[in-house]
């Protein structure tokens, strides 16, 4: 059916929210109600369509998104199960790339829970309309009342029950629909006038005569209701909330038959692009446009099969096509085309606006490489923080390493390699060290390798703190011609945000000739030499010996910056004078007089927002003043959380999730991300100084 299903006929949903709240056994019960796959499937023995990973199948929860669809009186459902972990967010967000509306599940027990608030924001970053899907309600100490006053709490009066449970915990036997006033309430858990009343108005508050009506006395019809509901969906008037329990499977097919009403189809959702040669345009799902396309997830199998899954945002993709890639600016064929259900794939000739699809081993296709000759907003995936410098645990292993790093980080948006410039270390960069033990396992499960792991260095630098001057000649006579070059400097400490204008004046460089600054690590190089006592032909090598020098570091092996240098003498000689001379006496006085110039070493501090409990915010407050991080404020986000703003060295917070992990028990959450850099304090520095010279002796 797949292929000739109508547009209108489609509804692509990401299931998001937090672990455990039943979104992997919600879908695998949807498949198997509908009769999209057969036999028994649970999460529970392994036996999930969607969880089927070592590690998934090993820790009991999703860590990669999965693609399902299922048939449901004649609509065509893709169903795109993601993780609950809030590490691995990087998944939901490419999964909301891939589709047009986000069920959102709540456990009808543990309530709004961290993660649900999350994917509810990435939900709307994403442009999507939400549903909610309270789910589990056959299980014990469930108040619903509560819950309910709790999610509109957390996420506004949008929220309107579309239906509710009768009975509850061991007694919950069915739905009962809150659109139809004849339906029998006998059994509801709440009372249902109330209920009703507020999803009828929130159906119709954007409909001026509707409401007039209302208030006249005169309530909507069933089917004006329906009739309402997909724009004040769309729009994010009404979020629907629906009962249910997989389990029981109760509330699953009315689930179903909501979203097909509720959930909106692809040519509801309007996407803003830009062509190749820059024109503005509205991507609309018509199978007759031009192609736009765009791979939202990327998964690797054990046997290195690389699928890239694809949503088609507008146009047709046939098997054996050529494409635009719009970022490489090159034309690929297209082998072959996959549907997907969970790990199965079939292979079909080709796919329209509105469905995903998935490609097999095209090395130039990645996360977020478009197809076609437009361009979409990129998906905004959040930039990792967390680094482990990472070495092979068994020699010879390294180009192995290299080759699984690559398949993990081509997976997974969220995670960055580095290297240290210091230590030549791989670091692998992620959202949390939760995030990267899981990659490190998967690492072991499917590539056999093991790794040893530990902090990477934390990226300090090194600057002065007063002024200094002096000089160097390098002269050597070691037959042959000789080598010589005298450079005489001055160095001033240079501010970070000082006025580069008002620093390089008259007053202070009176013989000033030439200026170069450097940005990236705020270098002010000045040349007033006078006459000729160094070339003007020789300048440019003495100033590859500074940067070269401030690279390497001096004091402790970091990067120096806020440092500026006037050169203002020189000696040269007519023969033995050359660049290669030049170059060491520029990096040698840059050396010597920077070691006079008071020098100190900076950290950098992170500016953190810390989610969290009310109820644990003065702990946080108080574990911050212990960290020597300063709280610059605090606010109240609904549904008993606060946000609280600080900012922090950098190497106090290097493994804050634990810490967080037990304030809040499990409950919090945070971001981190470079604010500036500081003078650290004395003590810390000497032993980093201290740690710098042993490392360096057991080098020599
Ligand atoms: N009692 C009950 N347990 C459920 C229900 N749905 C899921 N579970 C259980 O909750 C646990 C987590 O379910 P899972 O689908 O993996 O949650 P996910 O992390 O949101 O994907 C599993 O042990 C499921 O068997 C339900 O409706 N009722
Ligand atoms: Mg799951």
């Amino acid at each position: 059916m797949a292929n000739s299903v109508h547009v209108r006929q489609r509804r692509n949903i990401a299931f998001c929210g937090h672990g455990s709240s039943g979104k992997t056994t919600l879908i695998d019960s949807l498949l198997i109600n509908t009769g999209a796959v057969s036999g028994h499937h649970s999460v529970d023995d392994g036996t999930s369509i969607c969880d089927f990973d070592p590690e998934e199948k090993a820790h009991k929860h999703t860590v990669e998104a999965k693609v399902t669809h299922c048939e449901f009186e004649a609509t065509h459902f893709s169903l795109l199960d993601t993780p609950g972990y809030a590490d691995f967010i990087g998944q939901t967000i490419g999964a909301l790339a891939g589709v047009d509306s986000a069920a959102i599940c709540i456990h009808a027990h543990a309530g709004v829970e961290v993660n649900t608030r999350r994917v509810f924001h990435a939900a709307r970053q994403a442009g999507l309309p939400t549903a909610l899907v309270i789910s589990r309600l056959d299980g014990d100490n469930i108040d619903f009342a509560a819950l309910v006053k709790q999610i509109i709490a957390a996420f506004g009066d949008s929220c309107a029950l579309l239906n509710i449970p009768k009975g509850i915990s061991e007694s919950f036997s069915g739905v009962i629909d809150m659109l139809d006033p004849s339906t029998d309430t006998s059994g509801a858990v709440i009372a249902c006038d109330k209920v009703r009343e507020h999803l009828i108005e929130t159906i119709i508050e954007g409909d001026d005569a509707m409401m007039e009506k209302y208030f006249e006395g005169i309530v909507p019809s069933v089917e004006d209701l329906k009739a309402a509901i997909p724009k004040a969906v769309l729009c994010g008037q009404l979020i629907p909330i629906f009962c249910t329990s997989s389990k029981l499977n109760i509330g699953l097919s009315e689930m179903l038959r909501g979203l097909k009403l509720c959930a909106p189809s692809p040519d509801a959702i309007s996407r803003h692009g830009v062509t190749e040669d820059g024109q503005e345009m509205d991507v609309l799902a018509d199978p007759d446009a031009p192609l736009v396309a765009r791979v939202f997830e990327t998964h690797i199998d054990p046997f290195v099969q690389k699928l890239s899954f694809i949503r088609i945002y507008s146009g047709t993709l046939s098997k054996d096509q050529s494409v635009h890639v719009c970022s490489s600016k090159t034309t690929i064929r297209i082998p072959q085309l996959l549907e997907i259900q969970g790990n199965q794939t079939a292979p079909i000739d080709r796919a329209t606006a509105g469905q995903i699809v998935a490609v097999a081993k095209v090395d130039e296709l990645h996360t977020g490489t478009m197809l076609g000759d437009t361009q979409l907003p990129p998906i905004p995936f959040p930039r990792p923080m967390v680094g482990l410098a990472l070495s092979p645990r068994s020699r010879g292993d390294e180009n192995k390493l290299a080759a699984a790093l690559h398949k993990l980080i081509e997976e997974d948006a969220t995670l960055r390699l580095d290297r240290d410039v210091q230590t030549s270390e791989l670091v692998i960069v992620g959202m949390s060290e939760f995030h990267l033990k899981l990659i490190l396992e998967r690492m072991h499960y499917r590539d056999k390798l093991d790794v040893d792991t530990k902090d990477p260095k934390i990226p300090l630098r090194e600057t002065i703190q007063t002024e200094a001057e002096g000089f160097y000649r390098h002269k050597k006579q070691s037959g042959g011609r000789g080598q010589f070059g005298e450079v005489h400097i001055r160095m001033f400490p240079l501010p970070l945000g000082t006025d580069i204008k008002e620093f390089a004046v008259k007053e202070r460089f009176p013989n000033m000739k030439h200026i170069h600054y450097d940005e990236s690590c705020n270098f002010l190089w000045v040349d007033s030499v006078v006459g000729a006592s160094i070339p003007g032909n020789f300048m440019p090598a003495i100033e590859k010996g500074f940067k070269e020098r401030m690279v390497k570091g001096i004091i402790a092996g970091y990067q120096v910056q806020d440092v500026a240098v006037e050169v203002h003498y020189g000696k040269h000689h007519q023969v033995d004078s050359s660049e290669a001379a030049f170059k060491i006496a520029g990096a040698m006085v840059f050396r010597n007089v920077f070691r006079e110039a008071n020098p100190c070493l900076l950290e950098p501090y992170v500016r953190m927002d810390v989610t969290a409990p009310e109820a644990n915010v003065g702990d946080i407050f108080s574990d911050m003043s212990g960290r020597n991080g300063r709280v610059s404020g605090s606010e109240t986000i609904g549904g008993g959380y606060q946000v609280v703003h600080c900012e922090v060295p950098f190497r106090e917070v290097l493994h804050y999730n634990r810490t967080l992990s037990s304030l809040t028990a499990g409950q919090g959450s945070y971001t981190i991300e470079l604010d500036h850099y500081e003078p650290m304090p004395h003590a810390v520095q000497q032993q980093y100084m201290i740690a710098i010279k042993e490392q360096e002796e057991e080098l020599v």
